[in-house]
């Protein structure tokens, strides 16, 4: 037996413990293990099983890393079939999160006991999979139909107290320690002489659901999860469950798992959610660097951005102060902060005296010298250097020794800001995206002289506020937005080209952006861009370059908040309508600058948006601004809803190929010139080795 796996006769009752760190993943050696436990405690004086886990959680899966490598025995589902089969009870003892293969396990004993604070569910949507292990066959046998299309189709898990009144958890436990709860639980049982009960002779009622359901349950999905399949998958293994004996069941459930599970779809969101937690590492900071303590913090600004940053800190019970030049636009923001918490309360989301305890927390003053006992202060003015190099100075002067003085600047030179302080040891840059209070992604911008004490703060702080990290060094709009300037560039290039808006942005939308980069420039308004381009002195003298933009601001449609843009909004819905104006515009403009107007596929428009993204990513990898490819994925993923099934412009490229990507650049280079298609030498570099960004980076 190994060693991860021990089985121990306690009493009457034989306990299979798993101990597999850090989440006790269901590797081939705790697989084995298992088996090997059940099948010896059928020989032995047991009477009755009981699987329990060591450390912070019950089993959470399967081992993801061992998803497209080669298949090792015994499978997940061998080992659950020696379990159901199991001659004498077998209880799964609940801890943590019991999740996907790991709460599979649990559904194939005979009984489940959890203490109150554990969670179960079948989050393998969330990796572009569904539960391969029978959680598609057993679920709905216990909890029906419409609750496991919703548990499993949401990846969402559910609290023990929930689990037991949908059927899922036989019994919860009162005590604190499990183990001796869950023997007590087990001699009862036996005691009793509780039957085997084994989900799989549950019968479903065919008339618990509508004619129907399934065809609008597919639909519905459809909807909700664009470019992705494991949602349509998960509801034909539930209609199987239905429709057919369980082991029929079973095997169509395998055949779609394993579909699944070699899906392009799958391999990037398993990419995310690796990338994910890599981000928060630091290359060169080892793991146990000291932090500071954060237990108050200040916000320079409370406009939209200030005030959703107070909200994130306040939501994880840390008092906020907030700073503004006079009492009236504090008292404005203050207001601000107040409406989008009672909107979270109208819509259910949280209770109206949490609420109000949040809102204690946040205090607002006009005077630095209330700031002096702060931890972290956080300057969220609007996009003036020296404005926020002024701030700084003031910070410096006001703020104790030791205090983390952050700029959640979205593009200005974080180490300008530091120099305005005689401390560039503690300044960082916290970029924040909007609304901040929910969007996930929080860049963290490392000065050339940030202290490694400061930088592991700001990376826990932003754990510890729910958000993704991903750390960038310093340059004019960090990763994201840097990126971004190809992509919108030839967003409006192809409109001068013949494409409508639409065209531009259905295509991207049907490629999984959540929303097209026009549509986008509309909602963010276009006045922004705009301005930031005014302010700039770098860019190219080409007519060409943002000319729609331009035109539109120019003429005051600055988008969604005037009612026009790319596109006109319906006052009362801000539906997006198309514009035959602005079609007549875009001609009009294509005209005077004597190009003619052509018809555009879907694929050269996302070439042309997405190649640019791609080829700057190489460019900030090779400067080094950004530490791994993979965290360039999970900016654009977290902060720009790139498409998770896509798995972020990089691990994107590297599915499409770099050699393609390279010579398609070079087309574009001859087509429309040097200054904007100049391949990077990484991208050059790769594509001739026949390599992937990821390959580079483990070499
Ligand atoms: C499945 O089960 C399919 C079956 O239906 C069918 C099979 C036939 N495997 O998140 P954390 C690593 S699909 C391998 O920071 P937390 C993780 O990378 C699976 N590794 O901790 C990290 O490594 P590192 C369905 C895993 O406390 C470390 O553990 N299950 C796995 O914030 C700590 O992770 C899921 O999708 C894994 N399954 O959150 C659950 N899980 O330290 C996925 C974690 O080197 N896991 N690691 O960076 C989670 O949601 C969270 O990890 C969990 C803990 C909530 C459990």
């Amino acid at each position: 037996m190994t060693n991860v796996v021990t089985y121990t006769l306690q009493g009457t009752i034989g306990v299979i413990k798993i101990n597999n760190p850090p989440v006790n993943a269901l590797a081939q050696v705790v697989r084995q293990g298992i088996l090997d436990a059940v099948t010896a405690a059928q020989k032995d004086a047991s009477e009755a099983i009981v699987i329990a886990c060591e450390g912070r959680t019950f089993i959470a899966g399967a081992d993801i890393t061992e998803f497209g490598k080669p298949p090792k025995a015994p499978g997940l589902p061998e080992v659950l079939s020696a379990i159901e089969n199991s001659t004498k009870p077998v209880i799964a003892a609940i801890h943590g999160t019991a999740l996907g293969g790991g709460f599979e396990v649990s559904l194939a004993c005979h009984y489940r006991c959890a203490i109150a604070s554990a969670q179960v569910g079948l989050p393998e949507v969330k990796l572009g999979l569904l539960p391969g292990a029978g959680g598609t066959q057993r679920v709905p046998r216990v909890a029906g139909v419409k609750a496991a299309l919703e548990m499993i189709t949401s990846g969402n898990p559910v609290d023990a107290i929930s689990a037991k009144k949908m059927g899922l958890i036989d019994e919860v436990i009162a005590g604190s320690d499990l183990l001796a709860c869950a023997l007590a639980y087990a001699g009862d049982l036996v005691e009793s002489g509780a039957p085997l009960k084994r989900i799989r002779d549950i019968t479903i009622d065919p008339a618990s659901v509508e004619p129907g359901f399934f065809d609008k349950a597919r639909k519905d999905q459809a909807k909700r999860a664009r470019g992705q399949i494991a949602q349509d998958r998960i509801v034909s293994c539930i209609e199987a469950a239905l429709a057919l004996p369980m082991d029929k069941g079973l095997e169509r459930e395998r055949e779609l798992f394993k579909e699944l599970v070699t899906s392009p779809e799958s391999a990037a969101m398993r990419h995310i959610f690796f990338a994910e937690r890599q981000a928060a590492k630091i290359k060169d900071l080892p793991a146990d660097t000291p932090t500071r303590s954060i237990k108050k913090v200040a916000i320079i600004g409370v406009g939209t951005m200030g005030g959703g940053i107070a909200m994130c800190f306040a939501n994880v019970d840390i008092p906020v102060v907030m700073v503004e030049v006079n009492s009236e636009a504090l008292n404005r923001g203050l207001g601000i902060i107040n409406k989008n918490y009672s909107i979270t309360v109208q819509k259910g989301k949280l209770p109206a005296e949490q609420m109000q305890k949040r809102l204690d927390l946040i205090t607002g003053t006009t005077d630095y010298g209330a700031i002096g006992d702060v931890d972290l202060v956080i300057e969220a003015v609007f996009e003036n250097l020296e404005l926020k190099k002024e701030i700084f100075a003031r910070l410096d002067k006001a703020c104790k020794p030791g205090a983390i003085l952050a700029t959640n600047t979205s593009y200005q030179d974080v180490d300008a800001i530091a120099a305005a302080t005689g401390r560039p040891q503690d300044i960082v840059g916290i970029h924040f995206f909007s609304p901040a209070n929910v969007m996930t992604l929080l860049e963290v911008v490392r000065g050339a002289k940030t202290a490694n004490d400061v930088l592991a703060t700001t990376m826990l702080i932003g754990k510890k506020i729910g958000k993704v990290c991903a750390l960038s060094r310093v340059c004019y709009g960090f990763i994201g937005n840097r990126m971004l300037g190809g992509y919108g560039r030839e967003a409006q290039m192809l409109l001068l080209d013949g494409c409508t808006p639409e065209q531009v942005d259905s295509a991207l939308e049907k490629f999984g952006m959540a929303m097209g980069p026009l549509a986008m420039g509309d909602l963010a308004g276009l006045d922004v861009g705009y301005k930031a381009r005014q302010a700039r002195t770098d860019l190219p003298d080409d007519p060409k370059l943002f000319r729609m933009g331009t035109v539109l601001v120019e003429m005051g449609r600055h988008g969604q908040k005037t009612g026009a843009g790319f596109y006109k909004y319906d006052p009362a819905t801000r539906a997006r309508m198309s514009d035959p104006e602005v079609e007549s515009l875009i001609k009009a403009e294509a005209k005077n600058l004597g190009i003619e107007q052509r018809r555009i596929s879907e694929q050269e428009i996302i070439e042309r948006c997405l190649y640019p993204l791609i080829n700057e990513g190489a460019r900030i990898l090779e400067e080094g601004i950004a530490q791994r490819s993979s965290d360039i994925d999970v900016v654009y993923v977290y902060g720009y809803a790139f498409p998770t099934a896509k798995g972020g412009p990089m691990h994107y490229a590297d599915h499409v190929g770099l050699k393609n990507v390279y010579d398609k650049i070079n087309e574009f280079r001859g087509r429309y010139g040097e200054q904007y298609w100049k391949p990077s030498a990484l991208l050059e570099k790769l594509a001739a080795q026949g390599k992937t960004f990821a390959e580079w980076e483990s070499d």
